[in-house]
This record gives structure tokens, C-alpha cells and sequence, in this order.
């Protein structure tokens, strides 16, 4: 269960981290089914209905950048996803009712996992209201040189940052971020972080030669209801389950305006709107 502190530190800060949240025999449970569900896996041949893998390998490179949904697909992570313990600092979060939204791995292997730019994930799926938890487990030490998560404190209860150039969502911001107000989250494998849904943040590129894998997970308040942006409103909804309290018959509405994500083409993850953003592909194309 959170303390109060950390309850407050959420909601001040945008954040909050808790050490030894998992055990480490969780950990290890974790780690053995991930390298189950990788193994076999190549750059040139891999099931994409269940990874992506860093592109910048060879063919026949075994390096995966992120596993898609695991809390839907495989056991003991679905089993994680609904435990009591869990669900308790949730509720501590966000109250009774939960709806669980979605679930990744982002693998960050060493000497190659992919950056993540500054965006908040709000930008991608807007709710009704903000009450919207991204939960972070490390699965590895996480330092700065091995690309630990990065945040912007105390700026969730703002605006949206601007996310789109030309009128089309590119996945990060496309405002100066102010470096200097980075506040980088190291921690040992089993660590949580609780991060609000609005709160600004950002991975480096992993170069060093440890990987810095982490589970993340989303949980919404029941009475936070999608907004229908179009197709990706389906691919972001289509794992959603009610794990705690009753199904809301109200939303909540929170801000009077919310920036809606046009998306130019159809991507396949944040990783490759990023990198399309990054590379120019992402704007009105001239007449
Ligand atoms: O893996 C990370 O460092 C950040 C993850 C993240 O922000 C995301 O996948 O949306």
C-alpha cells in the first residue's frame, strides 16, 4: 500500500517512486517469461502481432525493443495486472473504481534500445478527465547511462504540451522542453514508478552495456471514458477491463478543450511515430 506521503508526492510532483515493489522472485518470474515469449525471435523473422524489434541490427539480430501487451497475453502478467497489492495503490491513486487500459515491455537492450522522446501520454489517448496512472516496474538496475525514465515534475496539471506540427499528432512534444527541469529516476530492479498520465517524460538511447528492461502498465479511473479520435481510439481501448469497483454510468469531464491526435499514416508504436516525427514524415505534404 502507498503511504500517505507517497499519495501526495503523486499528486504534487506527478510522480512518485517506490523501491522493492516487486521481489525478487518476481522479478526473476517476470524475466523468465519474457525470454520465453523472445526466444527465436530475429529482426528479419518475428511475430508482429507480439514484438518489435530494434532496427538497428542484423537480420538475423535477436534484439527486441518491446513486447506488446503482455498483461493480456500472457499469465502471470495478467495475473499481476488484477493482484490485490496492486489494485490497492491504484485506489490509493485514483480511487475505487478501475478500469486497466494497457500493458508493454519496453526492453531498451544494451548498447542499442531506442530513446524515447519527451511526450505525455495523455496526447495519445485522451480521457474525459486526467485520472490516468502510468506505472513503470524496472526489471533491471536503471541509471542514467542505461536510459532510466526522465520526468518533468510538477507540470501534469498544466495544458498539454504541443505534440503536432502542421496539425498532425507526431508522438512527442514539438515545444522547447527545458532540459534543465529533467529530473532523471534511477532505481534497482523491482522499483515502481507512478507516474501521472499528464506528466512529461523521456528515455535516452541505451548505450551502455546493461539492458534496462521495464513493464509498464495503465490504469484509468472508470469514469474517465475515451474520447473517439478515430481508429487508434479502437487499437488503445481494445485491451481495456474493468479489475476493480463497478462500471462507471457517468464520465467525469475535466478540461473544457483537449488537443485530439490526427495521426498522417497508421503506425505501429511510439517508437515508429517518433522516428517518423524525427525524420520529417510527419507533416502536410507540399502541393
Ligand atoms: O521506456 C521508457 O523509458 C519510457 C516509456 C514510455 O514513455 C512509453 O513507452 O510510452
Amino acid at each position: 500500500m502507498l503511504t500517505t506521503a507517497q499519495v501526495e508526492h503523486y499528486h504534487t510532483e506527478g510522480y512518485v517512486a517506490v523501491p522493492g515493489f516487486l521481489s525478487a522472485e518476481e522479478v526473476a518470474a517476470f524475466l523468465r517469461e519474457m525470454d520465453a515469449v523472445s526466444v527465436g525471435n530475429t529482426l528479419a523473422n518475428h511475430d508482429v502481432t507480439r514484438m518489435e524489434m530494434e532496427p538497428n541490427q542484423p537480420p538475423d539480430g535477436t534484439q527486441v525493443r518491446r513486447l506488446y501487451e503482455p498483461c493480456s497475453h500472457y499469465e502471470v502478467f495478467r495475473e499481476f495486472s488484477a493482484s490485490e497489492r496492486l489494485l490497492d495503490a491504484v485506489e490509493a491513486l485514483l480511487g475505487p473504481d478501475l478500469v486497466f487500459h494497457y500493458s508493454k515491455i519496453n526492453m531498451k537492450p544494451a548498447g542499442v534500445g531506442s530513446p524515447v522522446e519527451w511526450h505525455q501520454d495523455l496526447s495519445y489517448y485522451p480521457l474525459t478527465h486526467r485520472g490516468s496512472v502510468s506505472i513503470l516496474f524496472y526489471l533491471d538496475d536503471a541509471s542514467v547511462e542505461n536510459g532510466c525514465l526522465q520526468v518533468i515534475p510538477r507540470r501534469h496539471q498544466a495544458d498539454l504540451l504541443s505534440h503536432s506540427t502542421d496539425g498532425f499528432f507526431q508522438g512527442r512534444v514539438t515545444e522547447v522542453v527545458d532540459q534543465s527541469l529533467a529530473v532523471p529516476i534511477p532505481g534497482e530492479a523491482g522499483t515502481v514508478i507512478f507516474m501521472h498520465a499528464m506528466t512529461p517524460h523521456a528515455s535516452i538511447a541505451n548505450v551502455s552495456d546493461k539492458p534496462r528492461r521495464t513493464l509498464i502498465l495503465s490504469y484509468r479511473a472508470a469514469d474517465a471514458f475515451p474520447i473517439y479520435t478515430g481508429e487508434m481510439t479502437y487499437k488503445t481501448e481494445a485491451n481495456a477491463r474493468l479489475v476493480r469497483g463497478r462500471f462507471a454510468h457517468t464520465a467525469r469531464f475535466e478540461d473544457r478543450t483537449f488537443p485530439i491526435p490526427l495521426y498522417k499514416d497508421a503506425i505501429s508504436s511510439l517508437y515508429d511515430l517518433q522516428e517518423r516525427s524525427r525524420q520529417g514524415e510527419m507533416v502536410a505534404e507540399s502541393v
